[in-house]
């Protein structure tokens, strides 16, 4: 069987950009092997007890960290020392990472990156994964700002997720279609497993937070229940799959079929995942693969953005789900404004 490399397919697709210098390949190369080094750490966290790690310090007198902690520090290293990026944004830090460095100062791109989403399932051996969005600068020169992240999703120039599951995989997009390769622990390269990945677009799987269900909008307990109800011909009750690893939930409904939600909430009003490093990437994704994403109202990519983390609501999975969601979410939306 030929085996092709994460190495190998970027070096050919290249070709499909007639102008491209190689940087984004590289960049792509870099973040592939700060993933490497990441799932070695997951694939460890259960031993860190009987290691005796849990300390301050550990064997090599390094302290210890947590693995999200962990996480952001192997990417923003790997980014910065690729020289390819003028700044880096991440769900772990308040305010972007301006690099100031000899190798980044004809760097064109930004990245904005989750490094461990689905933090909760750390301690828990459930996957959890990392998300990336990468956009061409829009300043001119020097360090990155603000200003070069404040760009809509249909700017992303790549999209990209990492699963640390049963086996570790890269997913990601160029606008060219969507491809997942499979980490070979055996020879430490990802391999095309999953070439050009199509989403159906009808599925029989939704996934939300249903212990949020009083908190949710009208239209989303309505969705919820239109799920639930008895009906062959749409293959109606669907089954209720939540994780609670955003990336594993929308991994599993990729390949599978079915509908992402996370919507506001009282606790939550503006929802809880975040445009730039969550949303957006993972709507580049969906989208690419024949999928869906929307705010429940407006399509996920064309929103504006202001603040570095900003909130919003989350419909995202097969086309036909999400548009239903969508209608449910308009009409009660519509009933409670004329009653009110
Ligand atoms: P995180 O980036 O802090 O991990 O939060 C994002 C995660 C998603 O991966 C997941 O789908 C969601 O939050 C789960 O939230 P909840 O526990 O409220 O259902
Ligand atoms: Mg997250």
């Amino acid at each position: 069987m030929k085996v092709k490399t994460l190495g190998q397919f970027i070096i050919e697709k290249q070709n499909d950009f007639p102008f491209a210098k190689g940087e984004l390949s590289r960049l792509l190369r870099d973040i592939g092997i700060a993933a490497k080094i990441v799932n070695r750490e997951v694939n460890k966290a259960g031993l860190v007890e009987i290691l005796g790690e849990t300390g301050e310090t550990n064997v090599q007198g390094e302290a210890v960290k947590k693995l999200d902690v962990f996480a952001n520090d192997q990417f923003i290293a790997a980014l910065k020392a690729g020289g390819e990026v003028c700044a880096i944004a991440s769900e772990e830090n308040d305010d972007i990472i301006p690099i100031d460095s000899e190798i980044s100062k004809n760097a064109k791109y930004v990245v904005a990156i989750d490094p461990l989403d689905g933090s909760s399932n750390i301690d828990v051996n459930v996957s959890v994964g990392t998300i990336f969005s990468i956009y061409r600068r829009t300043t001119l020169s020097g360090p990155g700002t603000l200003e070069d992240f404040m760009q809509r999703g249909t700017e992303q120039v790549a999209g990209g997720y990492i699963i640390y599951g049963s086996s570790c995989m890269m997913v990601y997009t160029t606008g060219k279609g969507v491809n997942g390769f499979t980490l070979d622990p055996s020879i430490g390269e990802f391999c095309l497993s999953h070439p050009n990945m199509h989403t159906k677009l009808q599925g029989t799987i939704y996934s939300i937070n249903e212990g949020n269900y009083l908190h949710f909008p009208d239209g989303v307990k309505k969705y919820i229940k239109y799920c639930q109800e008895e009906d062959k011909a749409t293959n109606r009750p669907y089954s209720s799959r939540y994780i609670g690893s955003g990336v594993a939930d929308i991994h599993r409904n990729l390949i599978n079929g079915g509908i992402y939600i996370y919507p506001t909430t009282t606790k939550s009003p503006k929802g809880k995942l975040r445009l730039l490093y969550e949303c957006n990437p993972l709507a580049f994704i969906i989208e690419q693969a024949g999928g869906k994403a929307t705010n429940g109202e407006k399509r996920i990519m064309e929103l504006d953005i202001n603040e570095l983390h900003q909130r919003t609501p989350l419909f995202l999975g097969s086309s036909e789900m999400v548009d239903k969601a969508m209608e449910f979410m308009a009409t009660y939306s519509a009933e409670k404004q004329i009653s009110q």
